[in-house]
C-alpha cells in the first residue's frame, strides 16, 4: 500500500460517513475494471449503511460482465438522465478524465452541483485530477480495483464473497491476466486473498473467455485469412472489404479490428500487425499492434494519417478512400516511418 492511499484513506471516510445518497458510475465502454470497482464500492458502501446508486453510464454493460454480483442492480442510466442534486457524494472510479463520465453532451456539460462533493479514485497515468474534494490518483496500482482493496482493508470493511469477486475480477483483467508488466508481488498477494473468499472465480473466468460471438469468430477468421506481407516481412496487413462483411454475415458490432491486429503481431517476425475494415465504402477503420514498442511507436505512424493511440495499440479511420487505397497509404505510411527511425539512429 502506497502511503498516499494510507494517508487519504481516512479522507474519503470522512466523506462518505457523512453522505447520505452516494453516485457510482460504469465509464464508457466499460470493462471489468470499471464495473468490478464501482460494484465492490456500492457493496462496500452498504456495510457502512450508506445507500448508493450505480448508473451505467453511456454504454451498455457487455454480456459477459452482467452476471457480475450485483450487476442486476445497475441502473440503466447515464450522466445526463439523473436528477444531480440528490446526490451529496459522487465516488469517480476508474475514470482518467470528464469525458469518461459520459460524452453524451460536450464535457463543458459534465458539472457537480455545489452539494455534490466529488472524489476521483483512479490508476491512470493520464489522470487529469478534475475532482473538487479528493484525487486519489496511484500509478503504482495496475488497477483501480486493487486500490479499493487497499482502501478497504484501512477502512475495515469484510471482504465478502462478492466483493472479493468484483475486486478479482477488475484486477485479474486490467492486468492481462497477471501478465502486464505492471503485475507486482503485492498483486499477487492481493489476489491470493480474494480468491481465498471467492473460490468460484474460475467459473468466471471460464465465462468470460467461452463468451465470444460466433460472427466474432467469423470476422477473425475473414481477416486472418486475408493476411498480406510487405516491406520484406515484418508488416502483416489483414483486409476486409464491405462486401465481404455482408457475405459473411459480420454487422459492425461483431467487428474487433484491435484484436485482430494483436493476433498477427502474435507471430514471430510480424512486428507491426494491421487491420483494415471496410465498414461501409469510404469509412475504413484501421488497427495497428507492435509486438515490439520498443523499436515502434505506433502513434507516430497513425499520427501521420491522421489518427492516434499509444505506443503498442495505435488506430485510425480512413474517410473516403477504397479499400486498395487505403492499403497503399498504410504501407507508404509505415515505410516513411521506418525511413525516418532509421536515419535518426
Ligand atoms: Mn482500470
Amino acid at each position: 500500500m502506497t502511503e498516499n492511499v494510507k494517508n487519504t484513506a481516512p479522507k474519503i471516510l470522512e466523506l462518505i460517513k457523512a453522505s447520505k445518497n452516494i453516485l457510482l458510475h460504469c465509464h464508457i465502454f466499460p470493462d471489468c475494471d470499471s464495473i468490478g470497482s464501482a460494484l465492490a464500492m456500492k457493496l462496500a458502501l452498504e456495510q457502512f449503511g450508506k445507500k448508493a446508486t450505480l448508473i451505467r453510464g453511456d454504454s451498455s454493460i457487455p454480456e459477459v460482465f452482467a452476471r457480475l454480483p450485483g450487476a442486476a442492480e445497475i441502473v440503466p442510466k447515464n450522466f445526463f438522465e439523473i436528477d444531480r442534486s440528490q446526490f451529496d457524494l459522487f465516488l469517480i472510479l476508474d475514470s482518467g478524465s470528464l469525458d469518461r463520465i459520459s460524452q453524451v453532451k460536450g464535457v463543458d456539460e459534465i458539472f457537480f452541483p455545489e452539494t455534490m462533493k466529488t472524489v476521483n479514485i483512479d490508476h491512470h497515468v493520464s489522470n487529469l485530477n478534475y475532482a473538487r474534494d479528493i484525487n486519489l490518483v496511484v500509478t503504482e496500482y495496475p488497477s483501480t480495483t486493487l486500490i479499493l482493496f487497499d482502501l478497504f482493508k484501512e477502512w475495515g470493511i469484510k471482504l465478502t464473497h462478492d466483493i472479493a469477486l468484483n475486486l478479482f475480477m477488475g484486477s485479474y483483467t486490467d492486468t492481462g491476466g497477471f501478465r502486464f508488466a505492471t503485475t507486482t508481488p503485492e498483486t499477487f498477494s492481493a489476489a491470493a486473498e480474494l480468491v481465498r473468499n471467492a473460490p468460484d472465480f474460475s467459473d468466471f473466468l471460464f465465462t468470460m473467455d467461452n463468451s465470444r460471438s460466433q460472427q466474432e469468430l467469423l470476422f477473425q477468421g475473414a481477416a486472418l485469412g486475408s493476411i498480406e506481407t510487405f516491406l520484406g516481412g515484418f508488416l502483416a496487413v489483414a483486409s476486409v472489404s464491405a462486401v465481404r462483411l455482408r457475405e459473411i454475415g459480420v454487422t459492425e458490432l461483431s467487428i474487433n479490428g484491435g484484436m485482430v491486429a494483436n493476433i498477427i503481431k502474435s507471430a514471430v517476425g510480424w512486428d507491426i500487425g494491421v487491420c483494415i475494415t471496410e465498414l461501409a465504402p469510404g469509412n475504413i477503420k484501421v488497427s495497428f499492434r507492435t509486438r515490439d514498442a520498443k523499436k515502434y511507436d505506433l502513434a507516430k505512424i497513425t499520427e501521420s494519417l491522421g489518427g492516434g493511440g499509444h505506443k503498442a495499440a495505435a488506430g485510425v479511420v480512413l474517410k473516403g478512400v477504397s479499400l486498395d487505397d487505403a492499403k497503399k497509404k498504410i504501407v507508404a505510411a509505415v515505410e516513411e516511418y521506418v525511413k525516418i527511425i532509421k536515419a535518426s539512429r
